[in-house]
């Protein structure tokens, strides 16, 4: 074999790839756009968990945070506005093998996505979903979206919006079958990772709430938070996720929350000043849709066409089947 053959199987054997392996492209966000510490948080996941990229994909609906999948050197799914779930869990039944995430804004997932995103928890496959919640649409320039604060100004709502906000971590933490919720504020990027990463872990949906910053149209939306640590929470707790002992230094208000505690989960659901953030709910024994599915026969190009046959078969009128008509 030549150096260069040899080269190019011991690669295809090498599943550890760099951080620039996983980067595609320039990420078009504005400056300060909480969208791209995601980005960034994603892309060490992926690199300490040596995800294979030709085994990974990312998912995600239309908004400027669905513009995720173009950012990912794997593959990449930008579907259409709010069904990404959809999307996501029709790959993950036909392939349940592949490493599935998904990116949805909070007009993508909480608007016109909603009914499959109650659904999606529901069926507890086993992904990680990412709200980029910037509590507005961004990419079509500002609209109230569901998480919008009450009185927000905006195209859609110019003297302020009437309704309170959706809180779209209560909303999940209500439907049937939820496994894994938590909540993360893009402005203390190790705790991001460190989130994602305990949402990674786990066997099920994880759906985390990333509270981000959109400067474009929600210009100091979260400046107090921002500048005073005391505003922001720590959830702490054995089985919860793990805090950098820096952080633990600035971010000195925390609570001891047993994830498995669902009453404690809501009450802390429905917090927002302070800022909960970390787990709020955890639990690992939730049956995954993907298993309850799963075929019990190897699905090969025979059994395949069997089946089509016996399905076609239902249909077909054999000579004889009506005695007296012509065959
Ligand atoms: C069926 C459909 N309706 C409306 C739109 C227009 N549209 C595109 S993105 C968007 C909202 C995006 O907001 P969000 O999901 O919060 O994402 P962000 O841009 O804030 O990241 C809307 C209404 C569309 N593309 N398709
Ligand atoms: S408009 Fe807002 S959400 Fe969109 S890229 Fe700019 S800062 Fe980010």
């Amino acid at each position: 074999m030549t150096t260069c053959a040899t080269e190019c199987v011991l690669k295809m054997f090498d599943e550890h790839h760099e951080l620039d392996e996983y980067q595609s492209g320039v990420p078009r966000w504005c400056n300060g756009c909480g969208d791209n510490a995601i980005l960034a948080a994603v892309q060490r996941l992926c690199r300490d968990n040596d995800l294979r990229p030709e085994k990974t994909v990312f998912v995600s609906g239309i908004g400027c945070s669905s513009r995720f999948p173009h950012y990912m050197k794997t593959y990449g799914f930008h579907g259409i506005h709010g069904r990404a779930l959809p999307i996501a869990e029709g790959i993950k039944l036909a392939r349940p093998d592949l490493t599935v995430f998904v990116n949805t804004g909070d007009g993508d997932c909480c608007s016109i996505g909603a009914a499959h995103w109650i659904h999606a928890i529901r069926y507890n496959m086993n992904m990680t979903v990412v709200l980029h919640d910037n509590q507005v649409y961004g990419l079509t320039k500002k609209q109230a979206s569901p998480t919008s604060p009450i009185g927000l100004k905006s195209n859609t709502t110019p003297r302020g919006a009437y309704l309170e906000a959706l809180n779209p971590l209560t909303v999940t933490l209500g439907v049937q079958n939820v496994s894994f919720v938590a909540q993360v504020v893009d402005w203390i990027p190790d705790l991001v990772y460190e989130v994602l990463a305990a949402a990674f872990r786990h066997q099920g949906l994880s759906f985390v709430r990333v509270i981000q910053r959109c400067p474009e149209f929600m210009p100091g939306m979260h400046d107090q938070a921002i500048r005073d640590p005391a505003r922001v929470q720590l959830l702490t707790h054995e089985r919860g996720v793990a805090i950098p002992p820096a952080l633990q230094r600035v971010y000195k208000n925390t609570r001891v929350h047993d994830p498995a505690n669902m009453s404690e989960a809501r009450d802390i659901a429905s917090v927002i000043d302070p800022i909960p953030v970390g787990l709020l709910y955890w639990d690992p024994d939730v049956p995954r849709y993907e298993e309850l599915r799963a075929a019990t026969v190897p699905r090969t190009a025979a059994v395949i066409r069997a089946g089509l046959e016996a399905e076609l078969d239902k249909y077909t009128i054999w000579p004889g089947d009506h005695p007296g008509e012509p065959s």
